[in-house]
């Protein structure tokens, strides 16, 4: 999975390279600020990762560790998952990658032996519902839709009263990521909401916002209106192929104080990767530091 996880920072990793050619036993607090700034980590962040570290200038590997792993405190409440049909909404702005995401997690949950169903509610734009429809042929799930236009929680409601009926594991419910105005797509996530509980109570067990990676920490603004509106459990984050802004991620965690649940990097069904923060810390303290454990 390491190697996966490399390939999703390649960017990221590369920019740190630029930064510090040769590997190092120890690195000094200027270049390492250096490497955060340049993975777009803010820059008040990075003061308070180097304020953490020991007073010495020389830092190790495991001293940074300590204090990069700090900023992933938010954990995933398990027990929700006992919950059948187990109900995802996810939401987010256009072109963030929801319905992508949902064919992934379909997929995953569909490799896990489960079934699944996904409920079309991004009614707002034709071209969104045939595109989820041809993912949900491609991996050979059921979809409920309707035409453009129609009420999207009634679908969301369909979706849950059909996988209800039929011994459905996961339902995952696309949302619109723009309406005609702000209040319009406000208003209508929180009916989706009330819609959901409605058709099954307690229902979408889980509101995951998508924030596109690319975009770095500029998309934590994004994210905080989207919590303001609906209240969101867990993030997953897009298209880290594509960016060097990997170490936003930290930012991402920090101030929205939200577990993120996975990362994707690519844009295929099975570019999706659970995000695991030793994991994520340990690929990126790797380019910095010599191997030094005598394994291998
Ligand atoms: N490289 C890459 N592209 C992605 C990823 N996730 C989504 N995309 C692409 O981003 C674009 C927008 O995705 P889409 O799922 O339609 O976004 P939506 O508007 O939020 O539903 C599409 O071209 C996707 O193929 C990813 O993890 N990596
Ligand atoms: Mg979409």
């Amino acid at each position: 999975m390491i190697g996966f996880i490399k390939k999703g920072l390649s960017k990221t990793l590369g920019v740190i390279k630029e930064v510090l050619p040769q590997k190092v036993e120890k690195i000094d607090k200027e270049t390492l600020e250096e490497i955060l700034i340049e993975s777009d980590i803010p820059y008040e962040l990075v003061e308070e990762i180097i304020y953490y570290l020991p007073p010495q200038n020389l830092v190790e590997q495991k001293d940074i560790k300590r204090v990069l792993k700090s900023y992933f405190i938010y954990d995933i409440p398990k027990s929700l998952e006992a919950e059948k049909p187990f109900v995802e909404l996810i939401i987010g702005v256009n072109g963030a990658g929801k319905t992508t995401t949902i064919a992934k997690l379909a997929n995953n949950y569909k490799k896990e032996g489960k079934k699944v169903l996904l409920g079309a509610s991004d009614t707002f734009r034709a071209a969104a519902i045939e595109q989820l429809t041809r993912w949900a042929n491609k991996i050979d799930v059921p979809i409920v839709s309707t035409k453009q236009g129609h009420d999207p929680s009634a679908v969301a409601y369909d979706a849950i009263s059909s996988a209800k009926a039929k011994n459905i594991d996961n339902v995952i419910i696309d949302t619109a990521g723009r309406l005609h105005n702000q209040t319009n797509l406000s208003n209508e996530l929180k009916k989706i909401v009330r819609i959901c509980d409605k058709a099954k109570e307690g229902a979408p067990n889980r509101k995951i916002l998508i924030l596109d990676g690319t975009q770095g920490t500029s998309a934590i603004n994004q994210a905080k209106a989207f919590n303001e509106i609906v209240g969101i459990d867990a993030i997953i984050i897009t298209k880290l192929d594509g960016t060097a802004k990997g170490g936003s991620l930290f930012a991402i965690a920090k101030e929205l104080q939200l577990p993120i649940l996975y990362i994707g990097v690519g844009e295929k069904e099975d570019d999706l990767i659970s995000f695991d923060a030793d994991e994520y810390i340990d690929t990126i303290l790797s380019s910095i530091f010599i191997e030094n454990h005598g394994e291998g």
